[in-house]
């Protein structure tokens, strides 16, 4: 016989009050990261910009709160299941995500009213040899002087900073874009923030245009290109990025083509590359043997400023090498194992690469050997370098590492490149190779168990910038040329570093 449960056995029995992370959200989250996730004052809270901190890490944020920032604990309010559930939550996709308007953009325009434009540096030492250092741990940035290595100010940068900050070509501002897709313009003369605007909603990186008039932001969401004034930061243009299929897709990457005066894009949904003109006069343009090849028929073509030209590849490419005259890239195929080579001059494909292991294109390097240009690029899954010949785009060597690296660095003046291993137990170690023989010369361990990774050399390449990435970590200066450690400047975990005179010469040694 079944017993009917008494009304007071079912109170004993009913469960703990379910967490309800959206009404969570909305009670502790949404004053500063905004009703839709998008971002306020605090980032947006969606995966494409929490990208790498999952989980644990985005738990421990939520109960613990952020040293020195406006984010704060809510341990003392949420329990743990709760903001277990409420970083589950967050981990998952917006159901729409707004359009992102040029109107919009305009909207968040904020020029800084302090600034006063000076006509010469406020600081003494060589402008053109100014490196910023990129500390992710707290978002700031530190402004260094090459020759002294002192700090001559570290300035507040938006969440999450990714890619290459940008120069202009006189090397006077900078941008810098963040995940969430804000762009600050920042004076290094007069050491000053410029103002700020958010192009994106979650973008990639940035790219100057040859005059430094334009800057082009590559956005996932929307998917859109973002063309701002770089004067002003004003809303030049927003593309948006359908195929020639109909399909939208989001951009991987824009790059700086100099040689060609255009950026060119690489889309992450659909088999297309895309170059922008970006001089005022180009002529109409030229689509190749597209057609000779029986491919689908384009629009009319376009000219002038920001025309846009399409290059059809077989399946969708992205993290571009250039060779130096920007008349061929190499893009990594999505199967993680195949480098793939396209003629832009003639816009087509002309040559495929085996590189297992996901190669990272995007810090490739090159340099002459033997009267070959040959390039380097790690790969992110396995424990080697691969150097290829860019004259008949063979393998010419694989480097074995102590594990699979990030990044690649050299200069002109230096005799070696730099590759650290990134990923696995020897993240601590960094290796110095030399650009003749490709054999590892020196194997540097700075600090035991911290990563150590991604260097940057001063103008004259008689140093080298070694970040220990992590929270305390360090900018280590080593000497070029001895591989002697001379300074170790404390900061918070740095990332990328730049120097402006490497990059707006576009210093065979440093990606893009
Ligand atoms: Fe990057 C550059 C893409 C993850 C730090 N990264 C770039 C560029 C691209 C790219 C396309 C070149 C842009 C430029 O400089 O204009 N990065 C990607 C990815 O697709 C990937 C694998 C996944 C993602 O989350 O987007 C990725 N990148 C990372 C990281 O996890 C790193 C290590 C930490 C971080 O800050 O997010 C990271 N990426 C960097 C840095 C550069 C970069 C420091 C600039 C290198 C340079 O010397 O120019």
């Amino acid at each position: 016989m079944i017993r009917p449960i008494a009304f007071s056995s079912l109170l004993l029995l009913a469960p703990a009050a379910l967490a309800d992370p959206a009404q969570d959200y909305g009670e502790h989250c949404a004053t500063c990261h905004g009703e839709t996730r998008l971002g306020g004052s605090g980032p947006a809270l969606i995966p494409e910009t929490l990208g790498r901190m999952r989980g644990p890490d985005l738990e421990a944020v939520i109960a613990e709160g952020r040293g020195a920032t406006q984010m704060e604990g809510f341990a003392d309010r949420l329990t743990p299941e709760d903001i277990a559930a409420l970083a589950g939550w967050l981990e998952q996709p917006l159901d729409t995500v707004p359009d992102w308007t040029e109107a919009e953009i305009a909207e968040t325009r904020e020029m800084n009213p302090d600034y006063v434009p000076t006509d010469a540096p406020v600081f003494g030492g060589d402008p053109m040899n100014i490196t910023l250092v990129v500390e992710t741990g707290d978002h700031h940035v530190s402004v260094l002087d090459g020759d002294s290595f002192d700090v001559l100010d570290r300035f507040e940068t938006p969440f999450a900073v990714h890619g290459g900050p940008k120069f202009s070509p006189d090397g006077r501002f900078v941008f810098i874009m963040s995940r969430d897709g804000w762009v600050q313009k920042y004076d290094i003369w007069t050491l000053q923030e410029v103002g700020r605007a958010r192009a994106g909603l979650n973008s990639r990186n940035i790219a100057l245009s040859k005059d430094g008039r334009h800057l082009a932001v590559a956005n996932y969401l929307p998917m859109t290109l973002t063309i701002l004034a770089t004067d002003d930061l004003s809303v030049e243009r927003v593309v948006p990025v359908v195929s020639l299929g109909g399909e939208t897709s989001r951009v991987s990457a824009v790059y700086q083509a100099p040689e060609r005066n255009s950026f060119i894009l690489a889309l992450k949904d659909a088999p297309e590359i895309w170059e922008v003109m970006t001089d005022p006069d180009a002529p109409p343009i030229e689509e190749g043997d597209a057609e000779e090849r029986g491919l689908i028929r384009r629009g009319p073509p376009e000219e002038g400023l920001f025309a846009r030209r399409r290059i059809e590849i077989a399946e969708p490419l992205d993290d571009f090498f250039f060779t130096p005259d920007y008349r061929f890239l190499i893009g990594a195929a999505r199967d993680g194992g195949r480098g793939v080579v396209v003629n832009l001059n003639v816009g087509r494909e002309v040559a495929e690469l085996p590189l297992p292991g996901m190669p990272h294109l995007g810090s490739g390097i090159s340099w002459m050997r033997d009267g070959r240009r040959v390039m380097a690029t790690p790969h992110l899954q396995e424990a080697r370098l691969s150097v290829i010949d860019t004259q008949d785009w063979s393998v010419l060597r694989t480097i074995d590492t102590a594990g699979p690296g990030f990044f690649l660095r050299s200069h002109e003046n230096s005799p070696y490149f730099w590759a650290d291993v990134f990923f696995g137990p020897n993240k601590d170690a960094v290796h110095v190779i030399d650009k003749e023989s490709l054999e590892i010369v020196r194997t540097l361990r700075p600090v035991p168990d911290a990563t150590a990774a991604h260097v940057e050399f001063t103008r004259d390449g008689r140093h080298a910038l070694l970040s220990i990435w992590e929270d305390e970590g360090a900018v280590i200066v080593y000497d070029a040329e001895t591989l002697e450690e001379i300074r170790r400047l404390p900061m918070r975990k740095p990332s990328g570093k730049y120097n402006v005179w490497n990059k707006i010469t576009f210093s065979e040694g440093t990606s893009h």
